[in-house]
């Protein structure tokens, strides 16, 4: 037989099959929705299909693209999956993807967007994690940059080659914008213009935080707040795991081991502590809960397609699960924390809400650690029905916004304080994160420096790792290399799992213990500084923790430095395990806070900018304390002899300085001759700041001497030189 005419014809069909299934799609409308910021929606694209769940208010058409505008995806539609191309056509240096092992420069990288449990990640990255950002920032030679969002919840995945940023989703077409400003700082400004920034949390929340699980007794929780103070070593909260829950179900507490949880808050806040809980999505299936009951009453369990109850395994055995997506369930579950803060608890902590389910006992092949792709969810207001596969990367991002409304209805006159394990890209507008279940090892430690500088460049500026390490012993080296550094990123908690040694500052013997007491106080005392930076980033969105490069966009020696950070513009942290780190030019002065900080090897070393001055408090014990008394002012003067700052204030809880109630001065240092003066040259806001800061030190740095001097605010302070 003559098989030439059947290949042929076979070859035909296949071709013709193929080029059926992959089309391109063209764009349907391109408008500007802000400042050098463009929307492009392909041909097709139904938001009833892929509905925007990133934007804190939907993008609104403000005219033309701007004329000199390059930036155009391409779109096309396979098989029921869409996809988006970005080509590069110069050589770009590649940032962001939310939460990610590997590197700080992501050129060359792929990630997995399916929110996903995963204890022990991978260092070198490619594994999928908790959160889902499908955003990328470009940053070109010159220092200009751009950044694309893909308005995505489906399963997808990120890839980052030097040519090309492709978006490979598995569901339905989607809508991308994206920012091109003249630097990252102002694309940050452009992704905070479009998903809203954190709001100002507590000041509490800047201080240290200390977690495990669990502190299992209200016994142990008081000895841990004691030891704390006993030892004098600052710390703002102690945490509860989930051991404090009554046979793990949510809203409720051990009648033997937490028989009296108000009484223990009430203790902890008369120490200066605070009080945050875990509180996790899966219900436990137990007809006599009144959770589950009232959850059963009001229909707010995801259900199956055949229309019984979705139950997963967690923590109690068979959970149901609310379905976050419907607003009726958000409503029924905010509500549900009144009477549960209402006995002081302080702020809450929304664990496995990828969501997690423990389908280790299915055969292999069927495990899929969360609900089927198939499961339906309600939707309802803005959001159409969908399956799993639409909405599980939004499922911890509705949760925390139901979260954070039952915490602020219960607590109108509180800034209310949430940290999530999940998310999605946007999601900092309700909730702070941490970046999982780590391992105590010294690549661990060192990956969690790009782990949280990428959740900044992604909008999450209030992040910070598990310190210690979560699995596994830790020793106290790698303890105090940790929390000397640690103790500067944005969130500073110390954790660690069940069965695992104490990790407590103080666990480790006296010589780690003088170490992290040295590493904590420098913390407090920048508080000032610190809480001044969440301040700008909730006006502007700018990462609290940001990458060395932020310091000269120009210069191209520094875009993959990934072992020190910036803390704000000014403040240069080179961790102690960095070995030869890429710094910035120009002039960089050491900043010592601390007595005996220069003689201990595993402190960060911090640098302050020229040009810049630097607000610091002095040691506390807590945040609730006074900071300002004396209130210290670190002036680094740039090549001109001059330099400025700022320092806001206010009451530190609640939301007076919405109206008014609070002071962000701004400082002008100039050299004259052989003195230095520092004055304010502005101020913002109704509080009347001589009532918090009373007398002033001044610190100037120059070439490597300090020269000191005091006054007020009011008069203004001269330094000599002399
Ligand atoms: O609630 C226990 C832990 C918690 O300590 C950890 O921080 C979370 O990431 N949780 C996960 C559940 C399982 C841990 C093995």
């Amino acid at each position: 037989m003559n098989l030439k005419p059947v290949l042929f014809s076979i070859f035909f069909i296949s071709t013709v099959i193929l080029k059926s299934t992959s089309q391109e799609v063209s764009l349907k409308r391109t408008t500007s929705v802000g400042n050098r910021i463009v929307e492009f929606i392909p041909t097709g694209f139904d938001k009833n299909k892929t509905p925007s769940l990133i934007f804190a208010t939907e993008p609104k058409p403000k005219g033309k693209v701007p004329t000199d505008w390059s930036l155009i995806p391409e779109f096309t539609f396979n098989n029921s999956k869409a996809s988006a191309v970005l080509n590069l056509k110069e050589d770009i240096s590649l940032y962001g993807g939310g939460e990610v092992t590997g590197p700080l420069l992501r050129n060359g990288q792929a990630i997995k967007l399916w929110n996903t449990d995963t204890g022990a990640y991978s260092v070198e990255g490619g594994k999928r994690l908790y959160q889902t950002h499908p955003w990328v920032m470009g940053v070109r030679k010159d220092g200009s940059a751009f950044g694309i969002i893909f308005d995505s919840t489906w399963k997808a995945e990120l890839i980052t080659n030097s040519d090309q940023i492709i978006y490979n989703s598995e569901g339905a077409l989607f809508r991308v914008y994206i920012i091109d400003r003249k630097s990252p700082q102002e694309v940050m400004k452009g992704l905070s213009e479009l998903t809203g920034t954190i709001k100002l949390p507590p000041r509490w929340a800047l201080g240290y935080h200390q977690c495990r699980f669990s502190y299992d007794s209200e016994k142990r929780v008081m000895e841990i707040a004691d030891t704390f103070r006993e030892k004098k070593i600052p710390a703002d909260v102690v945490w509860m795991d989930i051991d404090y829950m009554q046979g793990y179900r949510v809203f409720t507490f051990d009648s033997i081991r937490f028989p009296n949880p108000k009484v223990l808050n009430n203790n902890l806040h008369k120490k200066g502590f605070k009080a945050i809980y875990m509180i996790d999505p899966g219900v436990k299936v137990d007809k006599e809960y009144s959770v589950y009951k009232s959850g059963t009453k009001n229909n707010v369990w995801v259900k199956k397609n055949n229309g019984e109850e979705y139950h997963g395994k967690v923590w109690p055995g068979d959970c149901a699960f609310p379905d976050f997506t419907n607003p009726k369930t958000r409503n029924w579950w905010s509500g549900l924390y009144k009477d549960f803060l209402n006995i002081g608890i302080d702020g809450v902590w929304n664990d496995m809400n990828e969501p997690a389910v423990n389908d280790n006992d299915f055969p292999e092949g069927k495990r899929l650690g969360t609900m089927p792709y198939d499961t339906p969810h309600k939707g309802g207001g803005n959001l159409p029905k969908g399956d799993h596969l639409l909405y599980h990367n939004a499922y911890g991002r509705l949760m925390v916004e139901a979260s954070y409304d039952g915490i602020l209805k219960t607590n109108p006159a509180k800034r209310p304080f949430l940290l999530t394990r999940s998310n999605l890209l946007g999601g900092q507008r309700y909730a702070a994160t941490w970046t999982g279940d780590n391992y105590a090892s010294v690549e661990h430690m060192k990956l969690s420096v790009p782990m949280s500088i990428t959740l900044g460049l992604s909008g999450q500026p209030f992040s910070g790792p598990d310190i210690g390490g979560f699995l596994g012993d830790t020793s106290g080296d790698l303890w105090a290399n940790w929390l000397g550094f640690g103790a500067f990123m944005p969130f500073a908690r110390g954790h660690a799992c069940a069965g695992t040694n104490d990790k407590e500052p103080w666990a480790f013997g006296p010589e780690i213990e003088k170490t992290s007491r040295i590493a904590l106080e420098r913390r407090y005392r920048l508080l000032p500084y610190l809480y001044t930076l969440f301040y700008q980033s909730s006006k502007t969105g700018m990462p609290v923790m940001a990458p060395v490069f932020f310091a000269d966009t120009k210069d191209s020696r520094l875009r993959a430095e990934e072992q020190a950070f910036l803390l704000g513009a000014n403040l240069l942290v080179i961790p102690a395990f960095a070995k030869d780190p890429i710094l910035p030019s120009g002039i960089w002065e050491e900043l010592n806070l601390i007595e005996g900080e220069k003689q201990d090897k595993y402190q960060a070393k911090l640098s302050i900018r020229g040009g810049s001055i630097i607000p610091a408090g002095k040691v506390i014990q807590n945040a609730g304390e006074n900071s300002f008394d004396p209130l210290s002012l670190f002036v680094c003067l740039d090549a001109s002899g001059k330099a400025n700052g700022e320092l806001y204030l206010d009451s530190g809880d609640g939301f007076g300085f919405e109206k008014g109630d609070y002071v962000l001065l701004t400082f002008n240092a100039e050299k004259k001759s052989d003195t230095v003066f520092v004055k304010i040259s502005k101020v913002e806001g109704k509080r009347n700041s001589d009532e918090d800061v009373k007398a002033v030190n001044v610190s100037v740095m120059l070439e490597g001497k300090i020269y000191t001097g005091s006054g007020t605010l009011k008069d203004g302070i001269t330094i000599d030189l002399k």
